[in-house]
């Protein structure tokens, strides 16, 4: 009887776990087929597809989290020893393994060296090594190593064959330098395929285990301290450097180097959609770098169980140093402090805080050799051979709580009433629901973004000039001194002393024509401000212009040439917020946009992106001036989840906003409520299928909120939301979604 009951409720249980599991394919297969509609041909992954059959994972399972995985969080509770955290570092190098870098086999057992030659030199000798290793010595790996006389042991700078003058400094600093053919100009690498089939390591994961492989060398020579061995290298080789010492704990300390994408930049908070390498560049044009499973995530970065902020991570508490340059389009300052506070915790927990550190340089994506002897430096100050100081400096303001406990005057989320979005529309609206009384009704709302802005500054207006335009040599840094084929470009100053370029069709005369114009708001965007760092295809700014408008362009605070601006902003202004600078500038831009004697000032439409949504929509709802305003993957409402955090506490933007976190629902504003404001002017919402950080259904329900008030003009066709079938990111498709809106309104 038992047997009877039990053999249909397992054939059931099993018939519902097949319909799951088929269900589960059925989802993987159509991210495919999604992903191969919308990426660009990439034939290795293609290839690696077909010759796998591998699926995307099934995303809709994945725990999603815009915010950086916290390296510190297990199963939802959080660790605190230095043991529990000597556990979890194996998942997480597991899971960097199976996601982003593929995996690599254990140390070899036995390493064979032979000295290819020997010679003398000024205070040294030059050794070249050839090592074998693995199944039968079937890998080998050529290396340099460079001792200086004297007993030693002298302690080690690891670097790859392409950063010999980089060794050479170090020799000189009296270092046992070691170069290794694990560089795009000397790669010994793939010898390590033929001995390790069973393996699927990419390549700078190769590259990286093969450093490993010169330490297991040194720890043979006498003269090399191979406790103190500090591996380094530029760019892809920052990314392979920081891989080997997440593998391999016998590094003493790294130093990425403008390492970038893959490196030390969250995929989540470096992507396209700031203006940066995301998963799809990098995958694409080198393909072999990681492993082409990482490739799935474009789109869904917010899936990724680990993020790039990981190496670092596993590099705790062993000393690293972070080095970038303030505009260096590889990089991001914004994202590698972010990354920078999600590591701190891992480094605290041993108590060696001191040990992770930044180092800005100015300039681009270059060194020079003032940059290495800072590496060295570095180097001296933890192995106890100097003491060089390496001050924490942070650009972007972090620190929440500082700020509050600093300001003056913040606001009281008491004071307001606890409502609902449509609580809140629905009462602000109820006392003006005429159209005479809705100047009323905009002006409560201005009083209320006003409030929670900030108390301004004084200002006095600025009708431009161009005392202190930009200099040639920051336009070449910021790659704007070309304005392109048929544009024009003009240069002034605008503003609190701000740069800017007006972009225009060459055709337009300057003197007696009048076109309709655009002021572009940019995302987040670090190194380059308005300029896009990577690019597929045409800018948007002079895809715009090409299209007959003026496209007036600057960098926003804390972005491109204002990098450092931002530095101590609320030192500065304790009681103002980065927003309400951010949108004093905007307004000062209409200023002297709306003056130009080529623009029609009746037609200046706003653009923004991301971030510069955020600014585009707070300006057109506080200035009447702008007639329409275009926000690509707006800010989703303070109400929803994690819809405040961002802005208020992680990244102090608009710190007031900060006290009503888990308070939400008393804040007396929230995006509706903006796009309100611009009534009945012309709002378009874009975001793309796959925009995790500005979902469409969020985008959706902030224009369900705010069509009453848009009915009360007949204007409900004023409000329009766009859908492209795409992931975040501004290419040329998702420009011509913009170009076709503006055009439809002239
Ligand atoms: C770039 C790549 C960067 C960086 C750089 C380099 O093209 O996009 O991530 O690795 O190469 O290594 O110089």
């Amino acid at each position: 009887m038992m047997r009877g009951k039990w053999m249909p409720s397992v054939l059931l249980a099993l018939l519902a776990a097949t319909a799951l599991a088929d269900d589960a394919i059925a989802r993987r297969t159509g991210y495919l087929e999604q992903l191969r509609r919308l990426l660009p041909e990439s034939k290795a992954w293609t290839g690696w597809i077909e010759e796998s059959g591998e699926l995307p994972p099934d995303f809709e399972a994945m725990p999603a989290s815009a915010a950086l995985p916290d390296p510190l969080e297990r199963d939802g509770a959080r660790i605190t020893t230095p043991e529990a955290w000597a556990e979890h570092r194996e998942t997480l190098k597991a899971l960097l393994a199976q996601w982003v870098i593929g995996t690599a086999p254990p140390t070899p057992d036995h390493i064979e060296a032979a000295v290819l030659e020997e010679w003398r030199e000024e205070g040294c000798t030059v050794r070249e090594v050839e090592l074998r290793f693995g199944p039968e010595h079937r890998a080998r790996l050529w290396c340099e190593v460079m001792v200086p006389d004297g007993d030693g042991p002298f302690p080690v700078f690891m670097t790859q064959h392409n950063h010999r003058a980089w060794a050479l400094i170090a020799l000189q600093r009296g270092y046992l330098a070691c170069v290794y053919a694990g560089a795009d100009t000397r790669d010994d690498t793939d010898t390590f395929l033929e001995a390790y089939p069973g393996y699927d390591w990419s390549r700078l994961t190769r590259r990286a285990w093969a450093a490993g492989r010169c330490i297991d060398y040194l720890e043979t020579v006498p003269q090399a301290d191979a406790r103190r061995v500090a591996i380094t290298g530029h760019s892809r080789n920052g990314k392979q450097s920081l891989i080997a010492s997440a593998l391999d704990e016998r590094f003493a300390a790294v130093i990425s180097s403008s390492s970038g994408a893959g490196g030390s930049m969250p995929t989540r908070l470096y992507s396209e959609q700031q203006y940066g390498e995301g998963i799809e560049f990098i995958t694409r044009n080198f393909p072999e770098w990681f492993h082409p499973r990482w490739r799935f995530f474009v789109g869904h970065e917010d899936r990724l169980p680990v993020d790039l902020h990981t190496p670092v991570a596993l590099s705790a508490p062993r000393p690293c140093l972070i080095s970038t340059a303030l505009n260096d389009n590889v990089d991001s300052v914004w994202a590698g402090e972010q990354a920078y506070h999600a590591v701190k915790p891992v480094y605290a927990l041993f108590g060696a805080e001191d040990k992770l550190r930044i180092l800005y340089r100015p300039g681009g994506h270059e060194t020079w050799p003032t940059v290495i002897e800072r590496y060295i430096d570095w180097c001296d100050a933890q192995f106890g051979r100097g003491a060089y100081a390496f001050p924490e400096r942070l650009i972007h303001p972090y620190d929440w709580e500082t700020w509050r406990a600093r300001a003056r005057t913040a606001p009281d989320p008491a004071a307001y009433p606890e409502r609902t979005i449509d609580e809140l529309m629905h009462d602000m609206w109820a006392g003006h629901s005429a159209r005479e009384s809705f100047p009323e009704y905009r002006d409560e709302i201005r009083a209320h973004v006003r409030a929670l802005l900030g108390s301004p500054p004084p200002k006095a207006a600025n009708p431009g000039g161009d005392y202190g335009k930009e200099p040639a040599h920051i336009e070449t840094l910021l790659n704007r001194a070309v304005p392109g084929a048929r544009l024009q470009k003009q240069d002034l100053v605008f503003g609190e002393y701000i740069n800017a370029d007006v972009y225009a069709p060459h055709k337009l005369d300057l003197e007696t024509g009048r076109a309709p114009a655009v002021l572009w708001l940019h995302p987040v965007s670090c190194a380059r401000g308005y300029v896009m760092g990577y690019r597929r295809g045409e800018h948007p700014f002079a895809t715009v212009a090409r299209a007959g408008f003026a496209v007036f362009c600057y960098d926003q605070i804390g972005f491109g040439r204002r990098i450092e601006e931002v530095e101590g902003f609320y030192d500065r202004y304790p009681d103002w917020s980065l927003l309400g600078k951010m949108v004093r500038d905007a307004r000062s831009a209409l200023d002297v946009l709306c003056a130009l004697p080529y623009v029609d000032a009746s037609k200046v439409y706003v653009v923004g992106y991301g971030l510069g949504a955020m600014v585009g929509l707070h300006l057109c709802a506080l200035d009447d001036r702008p007639a329409g305003l275009l926000a690509l993957s707006p800010p989703t409402p303070f109400r929803a989840e994690d819809g405040l955090r961002r802005w208020s506490r992680d990244w102090l933007l608009a710190p007031q906003l900060g006290c009503f976190l888990g308070r939400e629902q008393r804040l007396p504003y929230d995006i509706p409520s903006l796009v309100t404001a611009c009534a009945p002017k012309p709002v378009a919402l874009v975001t793309a299928q796959l925009d995790w950080d500005s979902p469409p259904a969020h985008a959706a329900g902030v224009l369900e909120a705010a069509r009453p008030v848009y009915a009360l003009f007949d204007a409900d066709e004023a409000l329009v939301h766009l859908v492209p079938e795409d992931y975040n990111r501004f290419d040329e498709a998702m420009q011509a979604v913009v170009v076709d809106w503006l055009r439809r309104l002239e």
